[in-house]
């Protein structure tokens, strides 16, 4: 037999718990093929019931020949560097069983559509051409675990029923390695939430869980599109409990504004009019029209006044296409700061760590939630309290609003083609808190 308790040598914590069910029992498989894996699947009806899955529910192979190679739910007696959960049957990446002491946990929330699936697979296995802040460098290295039941990390796919995805991925910057663990939730869970109350409890258990598992650093993330129509519901609106948890030692809650690189310009003269208060603010804003450098020696200065001038207006919701013009100069700040490092002749990496790097995204990220706070007053959502808290000083929350968008690279909007602005962001700040 391939069970073997907790205490067992190898690569599993004393404490190590399944974020699925809590359990404490772990065995070891071997690979096989995935139609193996989908056949197996019925003999193991608690798989699908931690899921909140229906018995006779479809797992949603949508490709014809299930070819590829996956854990299956044979016990192996060696190791094999693949463990599933005794009890709910899960395969848990490797990074949710190791020490606790350099594990983060991410999970993301967020309606359908949000981008969060799209997120947390570009931060663990960027291609080479996606990295915009920390490019291909041997400073960090990401090591992804492949399999992310029912698909691999290359085919993920978003039509999948199940409605809860663990992820995994080892992080080495100099020295140091970091386990980080995801949880990628679908967003039909929130949306349909009295149709599918057996999933939300599901992942209320799981939140649960987690709360009960040790680890380094535990994120929520709530995945907000950035939506100048408001007409989608977004995870703010939801009211649920989920949001606004008293903040558990250790938790930091914080939103992913996904979407960015939808914001238009649509009220130049209008916007030019608003910061005329602020002769920087208004050349900062002419040299983004312009499609000029946005970054010169008065950033700081006019990105602050820019700042409080969002801040001390009221009534955005009369003033929608203004709120969107300021949005946009947003995203063309963060595709500004991404040429920056090229221009200094320096690494993406090395140039966030030093102090104008770290300057610059400090203040672009202020206005960010300056900004995602406005559009979420408009749109009644609710994350007000959090971001005022974030925003008061000396508040240890530093990081309320990650702004985050896709370059699509030439006219193709494939997927695949897109180039994520600032998505290795939270990576950075997990080193540097780390560090
Ligand atoms: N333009 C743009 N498209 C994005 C961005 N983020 C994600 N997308 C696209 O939005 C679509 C939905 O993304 P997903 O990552 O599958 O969304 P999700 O939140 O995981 O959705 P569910 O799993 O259904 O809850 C995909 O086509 C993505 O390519 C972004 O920042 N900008
Ligand atoms: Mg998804
Ligand atoms: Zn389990």
């Amino acid at each position: 037999m391939g069970l073997f308790r907790k205490k067992d040598p190898g690569a599993i914590a004393k404490d190590a718990r399944c974020p699925v069910c809590g359990g404490t029992v772990f065995y070891r498989v071997p690979l096989g093929r995935a139609d193996t894996w989908y056949r197996q699947l019925d003999a193991q009806p608690q798989w699908k019931r931690y899921r909140g899955l229906p018995d006779n529910a479809g797992v949603a192979f949508s490709e014809p020949r299930l070819e590829w190679d996956q854990p299956t739910f044979d016990n192996a007696d060696k190791p094999t560097g693949h463990l599933r959960c005794g009890t709910c049957a899960s395969l848990l990446p490797p990074q949710f069983l190791g020490e606790s002491k350099s594990r983060v946990l991410l999970i993301t929330t967020g309606m359908p559509q949000a981008g969060k699936t799209t997120w947390l697979k570009c931060l663990f296995q960027p291609a080479q051409k996606k990295h915009l802040i920390a490019e291909p460098t041997s400073l960090i290295s990401r090591d992804p675990y492949y399999y992310i039941e029912p698909y691999t990390i290359a085919n993920p796919d978003p039509r999948t029923a199940v409605p809860i995805l663990l992820h995994g991925m080892k992080l080495t910057f100099q020295r140091r390695e970091i386990d980080i663990a995801g949880i990628d939730i679908k967003g039909e869970v929130f949306h349909q939430r009295t149709n599918t109350p057996d999933k939300y409890m599901r992942v209320l258990d799981i939140l649960k869980n987690l709360r009960a598992m040790k680890f380094a650093e535990l994120f929520m993330m709530f995945v907000v599109p950035f939506d100048p129509t408001r007409t989608r519901q977004n995870i703010g609106q939801l009211g649920a409990h989920l949001v606004h948890q008293p903040g558990a030692r250790g938790t930091w809650q914080g939103v992913i504004w996904t979407h960015l690189d939808r914001a238009q310009l649509r009220a130049g003269a209008h916007l030019l009019a608003f910061l005329e208060s602020s002769e920087s603010a208004v050349a900062l804003a002419q040299r983004a029209i312009a499609g000029e450098d946005v970054f010169d020696s008065r950033f700081v200065d006019a990105v602050s006044h820019i700042d409080r001038l969002v801040q001390q207006k009221q009534n955005w919701t009369a003033a929608l296409d203004l709120l969107e013009s300021l949005t946009w100069l947003l995203y063309r700040i963060m595709l500004g700061y991404s040429a920056v490092p090229a221009r200094l002749r320096t690494g993406n990496v090395e140039f966030y760590y030093t102090g104008i790097g770290s300057l610059l995204v400090k203040h672009a990220r202020q206005l960010a939630s300056t900004l995602f706070a406005a559009w979420d007053g408009a749109g009644r959502g609710d994350f007000a309290p959090m971001i005022r808290e974030s925003q008061m000083p000396g508040s240890e929350s530093r990081f309320p609003v990650l702004p985050c968008g896709i370059e699509f690279l030439g006219s193709s909007e494939d997927p695949d083609d897109g180039l994520p602005v600032w998505g290795d962001l939270l990576l950075l700040e997990i080193l540097a808190r780390h560090g």
